[in-house]
């Protein structure tokens, strides 16, 4: 807009123009905006304090991120330690077995061969898996000598032995792969009744039947022990394999933070810089790793004292484990607790923010509408005083009503 500086009235009319061509643009921006404090150049002491409450928000949003990310964390940690108590368990039970097994192995002085009767109801089957899970075998007889020994054990019942032609009808084998020399079969045996009698039988007499492998139940086998040609026993193996996953478990990281490496967590919550912390977890730990390392021969669970000291070894794991699982869940609930009081008061803040801030509409259309009346009227009074600079003592009537 054009001045002309030396008409006062003109001058006074412009400077009125701006004005109220100001408070009708403010008034717009706050209408458009929503926003109270839409005009930065013109901070109050409401948009100081909003811009703060702003600003905490941000930090407890931030506080809330690191939270949810520790509790994710807490969660990983918790999975990965119920499969180790899994695990750990499992171990316990097969230290347990070998100790039976093992301690049976030095009664009997050593190499010697040996039977055994188990008594419980099992078909061939289930007898062959449970000898081999005791460290044994069903028993395999391969001489007369053999014949009294497994007799002398028996009580006064048929049981299964380790005989079987499960792999070409009529040729007999024992359970560690070698043809039958020796045989004492029942007059008539084995007849393969129905076409379907694999497995070996000692009856009560001592002679011998062939009867179904499955779904036939005898009320035990016998089990032979000892002279093994070292294969490594069932429970060995398979403590072998747990113990490789426990260890394995030490490794696993969450977000490449490792979960188990024993460092302190910390996590701060808010711009006072609270913060959580949890002492760590350390799957490297004596507590845990005797239990996974195997001895200078790769062995776990060799001879009674080796097993009795592994299943220590286990138990004192197995707590260790409870009290870091309960150190987890203590931390993982404190971390719920922050992220809900976090979230109360980012919600409280944002409430006030709102009060703050918002415009209210029908206060804000009034002072609109009353600033555009008066940006019309002082162009209609510039553009009068500009013409008839005669005229100020209209123009200031003008400006008085
Ligand atoms: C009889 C005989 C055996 C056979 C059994 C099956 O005892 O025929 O040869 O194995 O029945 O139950
Ligand atoms: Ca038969």
């Amino acid at each position: 807009m054009t001045v002309i500086q030396t008409n006062l009235s003109a001058d006074r009319s412009a400077r009125l123009l701006r004005a109220a061509s100001e408070d009708v643009q403010r008034s717009l921006l706050k209408l458009t905006s929503g926003n109270q404090f839409a005009n930065p150049a013109n901070p109050s002491t409401e948009a100081i304090m909003a811009s703060r409450h702003r600003g905490s928000i941000r930090r407890l949003q931030v506080g809330r991120e690191n939270l949810t990310n520790a509790l994710s964390f807490s969660q990983t940690q918790e999975g990965f330690l119920e499969q180790a108590a899994k695990a750990l368990s499992r171990m316990g039970e097969l230290a347990l077995r070998a100790m039976d097994v093992t301690m049976g192995d030095q009664q009997s002085g050593g190499d010697e061969r040996r039977f055994e009767l188990v008594t419980g109801n099992f078909s061939w089957t289930q007898a062959k898996s449970d000898a081999e899970n005791r460290g044994g075998k069903l028993a395999c007889i391969k001489s007369a000598e053999d014949q009294s020994s497994v007799e002398a054990v028996m009580q006064g019942g048929s049981y299964w032995i380790g005989g079987t032609d499960e792999i070409t009808e009529g040729q007999w084998k024992w359970v560690d792969g070698e043809a039958m020399s020796f045989e004492n079969w029942a007059a008539g045996e084995p007849n393969d009744v129905a076409g379907g009698e694999n497995a070996l039988q000692i009856y009560a007499s001592g002679k011998w039947n062939d009867l179904p492998a499955i779904n036939t139940t005898l009320s035990g086998y016998v089990i032979e022990f000892g002279s093994e040609d070292s294969s490594v026993p069932a429970h060995e193996s398979e403590y072998s394999a747990l113990a490789a996953f426990v260890e394995s478990l030490g490794s696993k990281a969450f977000n490449q933070v490792s979960l188990f490496a024993g460092q302190t967590m910390q996590v701060s919550r808010d711009e006072e810089s609270h913060s959580l912390q949890t002492r760590g977890i350390d799957l490297a730990a004596a507590t845990y790793s005797s239990t996974y390392t195997p001895d200078s021969e790769g062995y776990f669970l060799r001879g009674s004292a080796q097993a009795h000291a592994r299943l220590l070894q286990v138990k004192g794991a197995i707590e260790q484990l409870q009290q870091d699982r309960a150190t987890v869940g203590a931390f993982a609930k404190g971390i719920d607790l922050a992220d809900r009081m976090l979230t109360q008061s980012t919600d409280m803040l944002k409430q006030t923010l709102g009060r703050l801030t918002d415009v209210n509409i029908a206060e804000e259309s009034t002072r609109f509408a009353r600033d555009q009346i008066l940006r019309q009227t002082a162009t209609a009074m510039l553009a009068q005083a500009n013409i008839m600079p005669q005229s100020v003592l209209r123009l200031v009537d003008l400006e008085r009503s």
